[in-house]
Parts: structure tokens; sequence; C-alpha cells
């Protein structure tokens, strides 16, 4: 099979039931399966809420390694929209030319770096955890050279190789944040963190513990869902080499293109939410105090919906995916990390004539009945100029 696909594992229970079942450290999930479905309850936050115990909603739970709780995430209306408010329009800045430029810098200085490197490129590591890395500098208005240290965390922030849930690596994390919330309020600059601190709800400063679940945040869920995109996106290319020189010829279709292979990623599988009463998914009772998760990933594939969902199409027509989710609670950083796949694509149509695949170990999510490839936990490359 080639690496670059991504089957659907969900197909059947989708088409057959509508939902899946999975446990997950003895909280289980029901997991809705089709698009109209996902958008419902997504929008639907008074039975299904998000504002749980900090970590539930999060699949795997992430409930014994954090105690803060994310926003504007794990918050629901009406404060979530007073949360959101806060920040909205610094998650836009990545329309702004001069952040787009900056962003090219980055993306051009690490492609020249592969392309005239001797030997096979790792991908996660030496291209998207750095590409990641460098470019949420950009978001959050801080040195460059603090990317050294985030890199230095490895792909994600809450999992090593031995452990899907590490409260040590977890508390790296913590600490810093903690460190530089401090470090910021004895010398505010015009990064994130100050413009937090400096920020009201309900006339009052936010406290330490808000700043810092807001930046758990951004460090957390803009993380791997972009390492994958990038790393997927390699692979991508590697495999259709054809696509790459649609794109070389055709450059108006490179938004759709960004699009097109979000939906078919998926990089953030699914979210949970907690029932708040007793009610049912397609017929299947889900009890109050129980989880159900909106699968991003199965809805993409929503063949009601879809022509052809398992067709990567570049300049697919009408492509309506959730990659990002749905309703009050969709992707704040999803302006920040379509740019970079834009570019991305910008700065390979220009400087890769191919890519071939040396080796690749492929990330499997075990999710109950279901098993779903997200992205590679390691890629080695040659890029060839
Ligand atoms: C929310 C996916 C990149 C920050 C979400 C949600 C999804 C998602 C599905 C909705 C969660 C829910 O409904 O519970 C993705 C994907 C990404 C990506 C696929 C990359 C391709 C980023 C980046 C950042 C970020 C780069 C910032 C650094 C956020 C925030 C929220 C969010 C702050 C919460 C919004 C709210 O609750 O109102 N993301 N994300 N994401 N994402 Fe992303
Ligand atoms: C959380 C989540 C956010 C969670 C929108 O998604 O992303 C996950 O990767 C993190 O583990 O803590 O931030």
């Amino acid at each position: 099979m080639k690496n670059s696909k991504f089957s659907d594992p969900f197909n059947k229970a989708r088409q057959e039931k509508g939902y899946g079942e999975m446990n997950d450290q003895d909280d289980p999930v029901t997991m809705v399966l089709r698009l109209k479905d996902v958008r419902k309850c997504a929008h639907n936050w008074k039975t299904y809420q998000s504002g749980a115990a900090p970590g539930r909603i999060v699949i795997p739970s992430e409930v014994h390694i954090r105690d803060t709780r994310q926003i504007p995430f794990e918050v629901d209306p009406p404060m979530h929209k007073t949360y959101r408010d806060l920040i909205e329009e610094w998650f836009k800045r990545p329309l702004l030319p001069e952040y787009q430029a900056q962003l090219v810098n980055i993306i051009e200085d690490i492609v020249d770096e592969a392309v005239t490197k001797n030997g096979s490129v790792e991908v996660v590591e030496e291209f998207a955890l750095r590409l990641q890395s460098r470019a949420l500098t950009l978001l959050l208005n801080i040195p460059y050279e603090e990317s050294e240290t985030w890199i230095s965390w490895g792909t994600h922030v809450f999992r090593s190789e031995d452990s899907a849930l590490d409260g040590s690596k977890a508390n790296i994390l913590y600490d810093y944040i903690d460190a530089q919330i401090e470090n910021v309020l004895k010398n505010p600059g015009k990064d994130l963190y100050s413009v937090l601190l400096n920020s009201e709800v309900n006339d009052r400063k936010l406290t330490k513990e808000e700043v810092k679940g807001v930046m758990i945040l951004t460090f957390a869920g803009g993380r791997d869902t972009v390492i994958n995109s990038i790393t997927n996106t390699i692979a991508y290319f590697a495999e259709h080499k054809d696509s790459l020189q649609l794109l070389k010829d055709d450059p108006e279709i490179i938004g759709k293109a960004v699009e097109e292979l979000i939906r078919y990623f998926a990089p953030l599988t699914q979210m949970g939410r907690v029932a708040t009463q007793d009610t049912a998914v397609c017929e299947h009772a889900v009890k109050k105090d129980t989880r159900i998760s909106l699968c991003w990933a199965s809805a993409n594939r929503d063949e009601t919906v879809f022509e052809n969902p398992n067709e990567v199409v570049l300049d697919r027509k009408i492509n309506p995916h959730i990659s990002f989710g749905f309703s009050h609670h969709k992707c704040l950083g999803a302006t920040h990390a379509r740019q970079i796949m834009k570019i991305l694509l910008q700065v390979l149509t220009k400087k890769v004539v191919s890519i071939d695949i040396i080796d690749a170990q492929e990330n499997i999510e075990e999710l109950g009945e279901f098993k779903r490839k997200v992205g590679f936990d390691s890629l080695s490359v040659k890029f060839n100029k």
C-alpha cells in the first residue's frame, strides 16, 4: 500500500449505524461518525458540553496529567465568547502581508536546507517540527531563537516514546509557561503573553491560571496537528509526482489543494464532549456524564456529502470539510495553519523537482474497533532539486 494513503476505517460503521464505540481509560466514548450529526452535536453545547473536568474532552483523556482548563477550548457559552472575543483578532494576524513574508523566509530556509542536504531528511523531526516551532514564533510574536527550546521538546508535548500520556513531559510545558508568565509580568512586551496579561474579562484582569490555559492550548493544539499536516503533505507529493507538477502548472489551485489535503488527512481525528443529560445519537443511548466524540476524520469521508471521498481531488470544488471543527469552537489556529500549508505548497513547487521516500514508520491510533493512521512516527525522504 502507498505510504501516502490514509484509508477510512469508519466507513462501514458510519454507513450501517452512524456511530462507533471505544474505551479510553475506563471512560468510554460514543463516536459520532456522520457529518450532519457531528455538526448538530458540535452546535448543541447545552447537551454536549466542553466545560467538563479539564482534559476530559480530549481523547485520550488528559484528566490525569492536567488541572489547568484550556481556554477557550474547554469553556461553554456564554463565557466561551467572552474569552474568544479577547483573542480572535490576534489569531487573524497571519493574514497580514508582513507576517506572510516572514513565514515565506522560514519555509524557504527549511526547504533550501532539505534540498541541499546530501542523503535523506527525516521529515518529522528535521523538517516538520522545526517548521511548526519556527512558525509559532510569529503567531505568538516571540523572538525566533525561542523556537530552539520548543524543538527540543519533540513532536508532542504530552506524549513520549514510551507513553501516550506522559505527566513528566507535560510538566516541562507547564513549568515553562509559568516561568514565561513571571518574566513577562516583570518585563512586558508585545507578545501574546503580554497581551493576555493585560486583558480584562468582566471588569477584571485575566488571572495567571487563565493565561496559562490559553498558552497551553496554543502550544499543544497547534503542534502535532501542524506537524502531521506537513509530514503527510511531503509523503503525498513523494508518491504523486504528477500532483506536484499539477500545482507547478496551475498555482491558482493551491488554495483548494490546501483544503483538500487538510480534509483528507484530518490531522485531529476527533474531539470529545460530555453529555449533560440522558440522550441518544443515531438511536444509541448516551447516558448523562458519559462522553461522545465528534469524529472529524469520519465526517470528512461521508459519502453522502463528498463525491469520491477517499480520493484526493486537489481542485475539489465543493469541500465542506470539518477538519478545523464546527460551530463556536472552530479552530482559532486555522488561519495560521492554512498559511503554513499554502506557503509550503508554493515553496515546494518552486524549489523541489521530486521527492522519494526512503523509509516510513506510520503513526496508527488505536480507537477501539477502529485503527486510524494519522501521520508518521518517522519519514525519511530525499528531496530532489
Ligand atoms: C480548536 C483542529 C491547528 C489552536 C480546534 C478544533 C479542531 C482543531 C478540530 C475544534 C475543537 C473542538 O470543537 O472541541 C486543528 C487542526 C490544525 C489546528 C486540524 C492544523 C492543521 C491549530 C493551531 C493553533 C490551534 C496552529 C494555534 C497555535 C486552536 C484553538 C482552538 C482550536 C485555540 C479552540 C477554539 C475554541 O475553543 O473556541 N482545532 N487545529 N489549532 N484550535 Fe486548532
Ligand atoms: C488540546 C487539543 C486541542 C489537547 C483543539 O485541540 O489538542 C491536543 O493535541 C492536546 O493534547 O490538550 O490542546
